[in-house]
């Protein structure tokens, strides 16, 4: 039994040093020092057999194997604890849970954007991108904007030479998709545009969705049936949608479409500046000097257009008062969202 006891003290010493990870300590615990079925225990049940002369020394004998046993696997416990997370001297501890990866999520403005456009084609609308830099021709050329309007002011427009600048909205998407494709049609152009402007409600780059559709007989009816429908989709509900008589270059006759205040309900407050109505859109019928210019003979179709700002939805949608928290990349803004 002696021999046994020594045999047993130097299988554990080994077993030890083999263990590097914090999973393998149970395992040697039940082996050697268990109390139903350890090595020890199984050795001190029979010490009942031995003679009563040996059986004090051989008892003091397993009782310090014992001891030494469990020291030593104290010690290993402590060793491996402050080792924990770091890499171990036989490499790394792969028992200990993975660190968790933040996920990242799209910008506020790129949800609003998609959910706009998803309500679009849900009323057969396809979607369409162009190029950010732009032509002179299609910004303002073709859209009916003539060199002396004061749209093309430097003040607004950032130019990259004479003829080629930023696009300042998205519609020479429009411009060039009428240009090569015939009637009937039914577009939206999501995308950046850029203007030189920043305050509260201005930022020099902004997101907007435009959109047209042209075929025969196109009124403004339509126009409203369609703006209508989305104003109270992207808002969730039955809100009330008036048209007030407006110009744009590029269509005739033109409106500045409002909702009835989605802060107030329309009673008035600091939001809607006390009159229950909040300006959402501009929109129209293509003017027929755009007609021509693509193409199109203006006796034979007609056709809307409309403009949205993506930032001033999500603002309205989200009660966000400030435009420039979109583009400050500030987390504790964007994770909200
Ligand atoms: C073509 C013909 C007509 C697009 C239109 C608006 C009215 C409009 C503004 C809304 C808020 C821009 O982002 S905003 O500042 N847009 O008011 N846009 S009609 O009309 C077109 C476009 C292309 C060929």
């Amino acid at each position: 039994m002696k021999e046994e006891l020594s045999r047993l003290k130097s299988e554990a010493i080994e077993s030890l040093q083999r263990i590097s990870q914090a999973s393998e300590l149970e395992p040697f615990r039940v082996r050697f020092l268990g109390r139903k079925g350890g090595s020890l225990t199984g050795i001190m049940r029979r010490l009942s057999e031995v003679s009563k002369e040996d059986r004090p020394k051989l008892g003091q004998l397993a009782n310090t194997v014992k001891e030494e046993i469990t020291t030593l696997f104290e010690q290993k416990k402590k060793d491996l604890a402050q080792h924990s997370g770091t890499q171990t001297k036989k490499g790394l501890d792969l028992s200990l849970p993975g660190r968790r990866i933040p996920f990242g999520k799209l910008h506020p403005v790129t949800q609003v954007m998609e959910e706009m456009c998803a309500i679009f084609e849900g009323m057969g609308f396809a979607v369409a991108e162009g190029p950010d830099v732009e032509t002179d021709h299609y910004n303002f050329e073709a859209l009916n904007i003539p060199k002396h309007h004061p749209a093309r002011d430097m003040h607004d427009t950032f130019y990259v030479s004479d003829s080629i600048l930023l696009r300042t909205h998205t519609s020479p998407m429009q411009a060039r998709i009428m240009e090569t494709q015939d009637p009937p049609l039914r577009y939206i152009a999501p995308g950046k545009v850029y203007r030189c402007d920043s305050d509260i409600t201005h930022t020099p780059m902004f997101v907007q969705v435009e959109g047209f559709l042209v075929d025969r007989d196109v009124s403004f009816a339509d126009l409203k049936g369609v703006l209508t429908s989305f104003l109270q989709q992207i808002f969730t509900k039955d809100l009330a949608v008036r048209f007030r008589p407006s110009f744009f270059p590029f269509t005739e006759p033109s409106a500045e479409v409002d909702i009835a205040c989605v802060i107030c309900g329309g009673e008035g407050c600091r939001v809607c500046k006390r009159t229950g109505w909040i300006e959402i859109l501009g929109a129209g019928l293509i003017d027929p000097e755009v007609m021509k210019m693509v193409g199109y003979d203006p006796d034979e179709y007609s056709g809307f257009a409309f403009g949205l700002g993506v930032e001033r939805i999500a603002m309205l949608k989200y009660g966000i008062n400030d435009i420039r928290l979109y583009y400050e990349n500030d987390l504790r803004f964007l994770s909200q969202f």
